[in-house]
């Protein structure tokens, strides 16, 4: 009887999740045309299922957990030409992995001041307020890229980092990081690579022909780099990799943990979830270098095709797509938002730049753009863009 009960009760909230679920978008529908994570792959939604209940804060009791993380961290250090002194940490994302980065390089150095490109995340901002940190960016180039020659001058004594960005958030653009490095380099100064986003389709789109700049640990004066496999490595939220040039320099940021089964825990978190840990192993195992090849091959593919197709509507673009992303400008992107959202299609706005990001993920078919362009050109038709 208890149980019919508490089966009837289990049912009813499982339909509870499933109406608020229904209110959601999803990356299937292809309808998410903003946003930078992606339909999940179907061996990450099994993988992670697995390990649900595994807790990578307290590696002794699950070694095997603890061997996957330790492989999956060897994938990424090899695909970032990381040197074998090389350390690297799981991090739910950008955002922490920036805050991990920044926190090493204030212990490092004992400095404050983070010279960062004006197309830098808003992570930083996280960054700055909470280690009493100071921000000093750096205008960009016409390329919107980060300018190299104002680095220069904005080194100090007082700096504790330069960041550079591979693959930024509005435009998807690569910072000179070569250039950047070797003044970092010269300088002793600490050079941390924001490659979130550019991190799981540089390597790849480079190996297919494009011609991209050198980003990762190739460059002597790369310090450390940031990765996340929730955004293009089509895994499950929350994943990125932070990878330090130094294995010791994990010992700046690492505190006594009594009651685990390690003596000492690296990073910010405490309890962390070995699920997403597997999903990104699971991914990078069944796509292998090959496979995320095909994959950004056909999103930079379908890039091209979608700014073809607006363009042709008379729109015009912030600049021509690094990467897969596409920046449309616009007099008046917040009523554009509007009224594709009120279509049913999401796109983001960037403000500053007066234009909607598009980004062509994975599940974004030149099929979906197909079924886009004209609601996109209805909608600017009737707002007054065209
Ligand atoms: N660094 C870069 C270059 C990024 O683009 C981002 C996020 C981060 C760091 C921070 O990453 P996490 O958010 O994983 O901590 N870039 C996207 C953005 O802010 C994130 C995003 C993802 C936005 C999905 C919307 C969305 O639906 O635009």
């Amino acid at each position: 009887m208890m149980q019919n009960k508490v089966t009837e009760k289990y049912t009813e909230i499982l339909m509870e999740l499933e109406d608020f679920r229904k209110k959601d978008f999803s990356f299937q529908s292809g309808r998410i045309l903003g946003s930078m994570c992606s339909e999940p792959h179907p061996i990450a939604r099994d993988a992670y299922n697995k390990f649900l209940d595994t807790n990578l804060g307290d590696p002794g009791l699950f070694p095997g957990t603890k061997q996957i993380e330790r492989q999956y961290i060897s994938f990424v250090q090899s695909l970032l030409h990381a040197p074998p002194s090389s350390a690297g940490h799981i991090v739910s994302g950008g955002t922490e992995g920036n805050i991990t980065a920044m926190w090493l390089a204030k212990q490092l150095s004992g400095n404050k001041e983070i010279i960062i490109p004006a197309s830098a995340h808003f992570s930083f901002q996280k960054i700055a307020s909470l280690m009493d940190m100071k921000l000093k960016p750096i205008p960009l180039t016409k390329s919107y890229t980060m300018d190299v020659t104002h680095v220069k001058r904005k080194l100090q004594t007082k700096t504790a980092a330069v960041i550079g960005i591979a693959g930024s958030t509005d435009l998807g653009t690569i910072d000179p990081i070569e250039e950047i490095a070797d003044l970092c380099h010269d300088e002793h100064i600490f050079l941390h690579v924001d490659a979130a986003f550019g991190g799981y389709i540089i390597p790849f789109l480079k190996n297919t022909g494009y011609k991209l700049p050198q980003f990762d640990f190739l460059s002597e004066g790369v310090s450390s780099l940031s990765i996340d496999a929730h955004k293009m490595g089509y895994a499950a939220i929350p994943l990125g990799v932070v990878v330090f040039r130094e294995k010791q320099w994990l010992d700046e940021i690492s505190v006594p943990s009594q009651c685990i089964s390690s003596k000492k825990q690296a990073g910010i978190l405490g309890t962390r979830s070995g699920g997403p840990v597997a999903a990104a192993y699971a991914v990078s195992r069944y796509l292998g270098i090959e496979g995320y090849q095909q994959v950004v091959a056909r999103c930079m593919e379908t890039t091209t095709y979608a700014a073809g197709q607006i363009c042709s509507l008379g729109l015009s673009l912030i600049t021509e797509p690094v990467l897969n992303v596409i920046a449309v400008r616009l007099k008046n992107p917040l009523k554009v938002e509007r009224a594709l959202d009120s279509e049913g299609w999401k796109v983001n706005i960037i403000d500053h730049l007066s234009s909607i990001r598009i980004v062509c993920m994975p599940q974004i078919t030149k099929e979906i753009i197909d079924e886009f362009i004209p609601v996109l050109q209805k909608v600017c038709q009737k707002v007054g863009e065209l």
